[in-house]
Order: C-alpha cells, then structure tokens, then sequence
C-alpha cells in the first residue's frame, strides 16, 4: 500500500488512505466512531448515519472489533476527537475480518494471565504498553551497538551450533549433528577470545545462548539473548569500565529516544540514567555486607557463590548498579585469569543491578600452558578444546571480556516481574511455541 498514511502523521485538510485495526466501534445513535489502531497511534473514523452512503456506514458499524480495515476520506480538525482530527471517510474496505471471540482482549479492557499472553503474543502486542517494551529492548540494542562502535569493536556472529560447552557441562542441550554429539550454544565465550588473538582485536557479539536450566524461574530462559564483549589488551578494570559504559549508553538511548514508550509503560517520572561509577565492592567485602544485614538463616563463607538470597539482600544494602570482583578462583571457570600475585583470587566479575546479576566478565587466561592445566584442574579435557587451545600457542594477547544478559537488562530497566514478558516468544521448560 503505497499511498497509505501513518495515522499520526493525518493532518487536517489531506485527503488520505489509513489501514490498520479496528479498536473498538461506538454507536452513539445518529453517529458512530470506528477507532482505527496502526503502528503510530490511533484515529477517529466518523460515520454518519442519515447523512453517509448507507452501505459504507453498515461496513464500519458491522466490522468485528481487530478487524484489518483500510479507510479512505478527509481528514478534518475534530476538538471532541480523541486526537483533535477525525477522517470523514469516502470508503471503507474490509482487508481481513477477525472473529468475534478473541482469546484476549488487545484494548487491554480485560486482563490476561501472562500464559495466554505469550499463547497470542500476535494479539499481546497488539497493546501499547507491551508494545512499547519491545520499541525500548530494540532501542537498548540500537544504542548498546552504538556504544560498541564507539569502542571500536566490530560486530560478529559466532556458531549456535558447537562440539564444547564453556559454562559447565550439565546445562547444555545436546543434539545430532549428522550422527555425531553436538550441543546447542552455551555462550560465545570461546570463539569471541580466538577473535581477539585475530586481527579483529575488539570484538561484540549479539545472540542467543541456550542452557538447560534446572530451574523455572522468573529470571531464567532457555534461550537468552547475551550482549558479548571481549577485547585484546584490556585487564579486567577495563573491561568493567567498558561494561559500565555500554549498560549506561542502553538508559541513555531509551531516556532520550523511548519518552512515549516509558510513559505507556508509567515510568516516564522514575526512569534514571544511572549516574557516577557504580561501586566496585571484592568478593569478600560483598560476603561480609551480605552477612552484616542479618538477611540469611546461614552466614556466607570464603568460597560460597552468593545465593538469590543474598543477591537480594546485597542489592537492597547497595543500592544501585555494583560489581563484585576477585572471586574466589574456585568458582569462576577455567578461562578466567587469576591475580598473579594470589593463585585463590581471580580477576572475574559480576555486574549487579539491585534486583539480580547483569553481567558476568574477567580477564582471560591467555597463557598457553595455565589454560590447559586449567582444564585438567576442571575436570575437562583439553584435547576436546585443542581447536581453542593451539591458538593460545600462536600470539594471544593479553584480554578480558564479559557477557551482559540482554533480557535482565530489559526487565531491571523497565522493573517488569518476569524475565518472560522481555522475550516476544519465550523458551522456558512448559514452553516450547509458539
Ligand atoms: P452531530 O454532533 O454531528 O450533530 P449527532 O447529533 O448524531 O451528531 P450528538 O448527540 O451530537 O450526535 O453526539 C453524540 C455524542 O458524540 C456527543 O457526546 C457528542 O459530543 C459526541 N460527538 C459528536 N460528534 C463528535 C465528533 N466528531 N467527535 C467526537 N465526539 C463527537
Ligand atoms: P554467565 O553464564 O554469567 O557468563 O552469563 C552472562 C549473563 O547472561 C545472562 N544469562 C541469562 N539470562 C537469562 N536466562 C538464562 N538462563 C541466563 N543465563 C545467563 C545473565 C548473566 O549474567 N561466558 C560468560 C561471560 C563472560 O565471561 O564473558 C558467561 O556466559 O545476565
């Protein structure tokens, strides 16, 4: 449809053709209203009855409720209209009749449950608010891109398809590949490091990971989206310093071009930028926090991963956006590089919005043969991994890197409950489509 106007851009005085959704039909005795829904808005379609063509008023009075019409006709200035212009139409045409009954209700009259919801999502986002979550997840990774490009790192695409995990061997899910054992991707982690050792240098990587998560939970998919960064020649500070940037150009981004979406969704007075450097607390200075505030039945110890319990507990003492560095080696994974001067330290960090863990990131091991005896002291075997190793023997600079969870930065931002209503199609264990 060419010559289809927008109807937010139906000035008073053009002649135009709009296309879109019938919102709801009032019948007001002499006059009825079609209010006609398309991307920009909404717009007032007047009909009436003594006066119109006959047969173009019964269309618009008959046509089910999120019916796809197409009107034609002049667009008048109207105070009493909901935006001040209503269309006198010419003619009406029914492009796609919707049933009656609707398995929801996209006016928003009715309430949902969030399975129905995600069952119709078509219908679902049909409605502004949710809408106006997924013009803001579009507008976070316009900016995070943005902010990378900033950096000078280039965007690259890494296979979703792989021989290894990288995050422990228990949530992959594994697969066939031509009669051999494969797994769905857990994390770029491998392929982003072999790409600062090539002449890339600073790399990004937008895409999905799939882990088979044990739990179901409000903050957990199957398959997320993760905001991957790595970069040769930076240590672990930098990389922070990086990962603070890119999250900061995300609220940036949305505060300045997303003003109608947030006031849809009610945060147009609450939304903040986050603002100064986000406090930079050590693992163990986090554990003692955690324990202070008296929150948990059992105190942490040295070597303890911090439990939701605790996350929740520490995010509420802080307050604001914090990383937490030097875990324990322990506990990070084996290309995580420890402190040179304390082996039980390691440069690996957590980026933490008061709610929950945003991101998680370090410096890299990129010393050939403390990689592979990492491995060994994982349980892993190297010689699975030697397509990654062998490249450690041929100049990997120093470098660090992190991943950022894209659907916990769209639900801290926007405050939503379920990490669900961040995904237009979610993959949790009871779902698997639409
Ligand atoms: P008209 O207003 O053209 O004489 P009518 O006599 O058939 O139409 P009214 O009783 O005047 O109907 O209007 C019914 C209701 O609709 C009133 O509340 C009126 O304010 C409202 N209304 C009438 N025309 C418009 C319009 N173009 N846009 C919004 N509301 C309108
Ligand atoms: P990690 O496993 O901590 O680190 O993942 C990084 C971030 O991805 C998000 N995330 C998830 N979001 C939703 N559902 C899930 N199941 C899920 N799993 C992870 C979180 C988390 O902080 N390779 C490292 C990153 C690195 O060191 O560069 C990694 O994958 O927001």
């Amino acid at each position: 449809m060419q010559n289809r106007t927008y109807t937010a851009d139906a000035a008073p005085g053009d002649s135009v053709t709009v296309a879109g959704w019938v919102h709801e039909v009032r019948d007001l005795g002499g006059i009825a209203f079609l209010i006609l829904r398309d991307k920009s808005g909404k717009i007032q379609i007047k009909l009436e009855k003594d006066e119109m063509d006959e047969d173009l008023v019964e269309t618009g009075l008959d046509v089910a409720r999120e019916s796809v019409v197409s009107v034609t006709g002049d667009v008048k200035e109207e105070p009493r209209a909901p935006t001040g212009v209503e269309i006198v139409p010419e003619s009406i045409d029914v492009m796609a009749e919707a049933d009656t009954q609707l398995p929801l209700d996209p006016s928003g009259k009715v309430d949902a449950e969030l399975s129905t919801r995600l069952d119709n999502r078509t219908l679902d986002l049909r409605k502004d608010e949710v809408k106006a979550i997924f013009e803001i997840r579009a507008e976070i990774l316009r900016s995070v891109r943005d902010a990378f490009r900033g950096l000078n790192a280039t965007e690259i695409n890494t296979p979703k398809i792989v021989a290894t995990g990288t995050e422990g061997g228990t949530e992959l899910f594994p697969i066939t590949y031509f009669g051999k054992e494969a797994f769905m991707n857990q994390s770029p982690q491998l392929f982003k490091q072999l790409m600062v050792g090539s002449g890339l240098e600073r790399v990004f990587e937008v895409g999905p990971i799939f882990r088979a998560e044990e739990h179901n939970t409000p903050r957990h998919l199957n398959e997320a989206t993760s905001i991957d960064f790595e970069s040769a020649f930076y240590d672990h500070t930098e990389a922070m310093d990086a990962c603070e940037h890119v999250v900061k150009a995300a609220y940036e981004g949305v505060a300045e071009n997303c003003e109608r979406e947030l006031e849809l969704l009610g945060l147009d007075e609450e939304f903040e930028v986050p603002e100064g450097e986000f406090p930079r607390l050590s693992y163990e200075e986090a554990i003692e926090r955690v324990n202070a505030t008296g929150a948990l039945d059992v105190q942490l110890v040295w070597g303890d991963d911090l439990s939701t319990e605790a996350e929740r507990a520490l995010g509420e003492d802080v307050g604001e956006h914090y990383f937490i560095t030097d875990w324990p080696s322990e506990i990070k994974p084996f290309y995580i590089k420890d402190h040179d001067d304390d082996e039980q330290l390691s440069t690996g960090f957590d980026m933490m919005h008061p709610r929950m863990e945003l991101v998680s990131g370090g410096q890299r091991e990129h010393r050939y043969d403390h990689l592979v005896a990492g491995f060994e002291q994982q349980g892993l075997d190297p010689d699975q991994f030697e397509y990654y190793t062998k490249m450690f023997k041929y100049g990997m600079p120093p470098h660090a890197g992190w991943g950022l969870g894209g659907e916990r930065l769209v639900m801290t931002m926007l405050g939503l409950d379920n990490i669900r209503e961040a995904v237009l199609f979610p993959r949790d264990r009871q779902r698997l489509s639409p």
